[in-house]
């Protein structure tokens, strides 16, 4: 897969994708990202890449010429067909289907705007996917990006070691039955700290045993902090309205 990140801020993402997983799965060759500056891409001698708003208000735009250059020279630096998206409050919320979904694509384009908006024909002619990552207001659109990045490439076949497989993560993890569930309470050593314990069923060596804790433990956690996540308890159980199966 290759993933470019469009920003007026290449040099905040690029430390974030070379470190850890994403690092690793970098050099492993699972995935290339490429930050590109948007600014390189302007073609004005004072590199301009907003302006004020037709119509009068507060706050700057982006202009349509640096991201549709931006968007046609990138496309054609490789012949994958790219998917472009484009981060903004706006955009339908990102969840971990949609992560998954997006990770089986070639190619992903992520174009990240800072303070404003887009002119709205950025959306008119280049019809990106619009992805928010949540109902709060960011600065700009790189953390936006990062984390839609993460989601997506530690998902990547290959990405994740062994001991950090993404099968047994929080959201995509089954309580048993298919749903979505929190994690179960983990210690390590030391066995007592500050007068603190760790359950006895977890020292007993009884592979059952924990394992039925752990998924009440989950359940619980599940049912308390994120009731959101299980299936409705007053219909037929949320997920699977068919009857074949
Ligand atoms: C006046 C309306 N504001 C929207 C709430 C304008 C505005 C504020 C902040 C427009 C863009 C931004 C910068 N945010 C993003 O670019 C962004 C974002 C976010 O702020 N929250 C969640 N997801 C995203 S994705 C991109």
């Amino acid at each position: 897969m290759r993933i470019d990140v469009v920003t007026l801020f290449p040099e905040v993402c690029e430390p974030y994708f070379s470190a850890s997983i994403l690092g690793r799965a970098q050099s492993a060759g699972t995935v290339e990202i490429v930050c590109q500056d948007l600014r390189s891409f302007t073609t004005d001698r004072h590199r301009s890449v907003d302006d004020r708003p037709f119509g009068g208000g507060p706050g700057m735009v982006l202009m349509c010429g640096p991201i549709f250059d931006a968007v046609e020279a990138i496309e054609s630096q490789d012949p994958r067909r790219a998917t472009r998206i484009l981060l903004t409050p706006q955009g339908r919320r990102l969840d971990q289907k949609m992560a998954g979904e997006l990770a089986s694509h070639e190619r992903l384009i992520l174009i990240a705007g800072h303070y404003e908006g887009f002119d709205e024909r950025i959306r008119v002619g280049l019809k990106p996917l619009e992805i928010s990552i949540g109902d709060f207001v960011l600065s700009g659109g790189e953390a936006a990006a990062m984390v839609v990045v993460d989601s997506i490439v530690r998902l990547l076949p290959g990405a994740l070691g062994d001991d950090e497989s993404s099968a047994e993560d929080s959201f995509s993890i089954t309580a048993g039955d298919s749903e979505q569930c929190l994690e179960y309470p983990q210690y390590t050593r030391p066995r007592v700290f500050r007068d603190m314990t760790v359950p006895d069923v977890l020292m007993s060596g009884d592979h059952g045993r924990i394992r039925d804790w752990r998924t009440q433990q989950a359940l619980e956690r599940t049912k308390s902090r994120r009731p959101d996540l299980l299936p409705d308890t007053n219909s037929d159980g949320g997920e699977d309205l068919s009857n074949d199966g």
